[in-house]
């Protein structure tokens, strides 16, 4: 018998526009922003044809109205380890570790996301999975409550359960499997407002950490963002503030710059939804908001090293001499070069290489270019652009927790990164993603190698 199965970008695809019509609907926040997103985007790209053509030669273009991330937070190590297999069937794998006690909340995690080039330009779709780590509860009774009552939910339908099952025996699902995989597992990440404890636990575990009751109370991990990728986020996030939309006063990362690097987000306080506690009481919890996000040059070690020193140093100036947290922003990084010659000379970004116009044309002709890629650059016959960071990063991630858990409160846990344990409840590694850039850049250089050696030397 020969199987026909669905590829799984194709069903990621499907998974990611199932959401985010579910996304719509659920919090209407969000269907603002992709409007204001997608008017900030087709401008920029109108006002600079250049960066219109780099994204178009790098296949990003395609990619870009369909580009998102969301986030959940799961509750138990069996629930991660299914999620995994989850979204295993739609080629996302779990890339990093992130530690968020540091930051006061009692969660580690990792981002489920295509890895390959091709599988990213297809669709980029990811999902920022946190576990919740019950260990950093220290009341024990409350720890052992909220163990118990996790220990009989069971987040994911039949239907999606026997269809994971069958995609890992087959080794895919056909097209009527696939939609079905998709259906029923959306049912997931739906919001039910139907909570499985009663008003007082809620209370109580809400009193622990607002984000305890949003993971223990409810029936399901509800996305709880979904967020769409903007070319320029400070005119994005003008535009939000003149309709009115109330975003967070700081966008998280690093500051503007002419080669945007890593990560700058900004999230809205999106919306108080209705609970309906056992018995029919009635209450409220919010857990939903509204986030957007620009994204450029993935950092290497170095550049990552120097991004947390000035990231740092603009923290601890805050407010020192009056400036705003911007103005000390801008001033920290002041240091951090910014143009794409000095980012890969100084090998602080990592880049992908193609050939030229020139380069293809020197193919043509059969002669091969003496020296290596520096020479071919300086040439012209080869270019570099920056790779695209496709991952999170831990302070701005601990930054959306706090403003969207709704207060001011800070909680402090004795900061431990517990990489072994999460891996173990996952059931498999996290990729190190600086392994993925670094790969991706020698694919290319490679492919640059290949087309210009295989002839006769000039
Ligand atoms: C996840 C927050 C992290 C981001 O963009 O950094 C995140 C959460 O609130 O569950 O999505
Ligand atoms: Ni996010």
């Amino acid at each position: 018998m020969t199987h026909s199965f669905t590829p799984a970008d194709a069903i990621r695809t499907r998974f990611s526009e199932a959401m985010s019509a579910m996304y719509r609907a659920e919090v209407p926040l969000y269907g603002d922003l992709l409007s204001i997103v997608a008017e900030v985007n087709a401008q920029v790209l109108a006002d600079r044809p250049e960066l219109a053509a780099v994204m178009a030669a790098a296949g990003e273009l395609d990619r870009l109205d369909v580009e998102r991330h969301g986030a959940i937070r799961l509750g138990s190590a069996a629930e991660l380890n299914m999620m995994r297999r989850a979204f295993a069937v739609m080629g996302m794998h779990p890339v990093g570790y992130y530690d968020l006690s540091v930051a006061g909340v009692p969660v580690h995690s990792t981002a489920f996301r295509p890895i390959d080039d091709a599988a990213l330009n297809a669709n980029p779709f990811r999902v920022f999975t946190s576990l919740l780590r019950l260990e950093l509860i220290e009341d024990a009774d409350l720890r052992a409550e909220a163990e118990s009552i996790l220990s009989t939910r069971q987040i994911f339908t039949d239907e999606a359960v026997r269809l994971i099952e069958r995609a890992e025996a087959q080794g895919g699902l056909d097209e009527d499997e696939a939609d079905r995989f998709v259906a029923a597992l959306l049912e997931t990440f739906r919001w039910h407002g139907d909570a499985r404890v009663d008003a007082a636990t809620y209370d109580r575990l809400h009193d622990a950490h607002r984000l305890i009751a949003d993971v223990v109370s409810f029936r399901g991990p509800h996305i709880n963002h979904l967020t769409p990728r903007t070319l320029d986020i400070d005119a994005a996030q003008a535009a939000m503030q003149a309709r009115g939309i109330a975003a967070k006063a700081v966008i998280e990362g690093p500051p503007p710059r002419a080669v945007p690097i890593l990560l700058r987000q900004t999230s809205f306080k999106a919306i108080e939804e209705g609970v309906t506690f056992p018995g029919d009481r009635q209450g409220h919890h919010t857990a939903r908001f509204g986030e957007i996000e620009q994204r450029g040059a993935a950092l290497t070690a170095k550049g990552r090293a120097l991004y947390d020193q000035l990231l740092a140093t603009a923290r601890g100036e805050q407010g020192s001499q009056g400036d705003s947290y911007a103005e000390q922003l801008a001033t920290a990084f002041a240091t951090f070069p910014d143009t794409p010659e000095a980012l890969r000379e100084q090998e602080l970004a990592w880049f992908r290489y193609d050939l030229t116009e020139a380069g293809q044309r020197l193919v043509a002709t059969g002669v091969q270019p003496a020296g290596d890629i520096d020479a071919w650059l300086a040439a012209g016959y080869v270019r570099a652009q920056p790779i695209v960071y496709e991952d999170f990063l831990p302070v701005s991630a601990a930054g959306i927790f706090q403003s969207n858990l709704g207060g001011t409160e800070q909680r402090s846990y004795a900061a431990s990164a517990a990489q072994a344990a999460f891996e173990e409840a996952l059931g498999d590694t996290v990729q190190d993603e600086l392994a993925l850039y670094a790969d991706a850049q020698a694919r290319s250089m490679q492919q640059v190698r290949d087309a210009l050696r295989g002839m006769a030397v000039a």
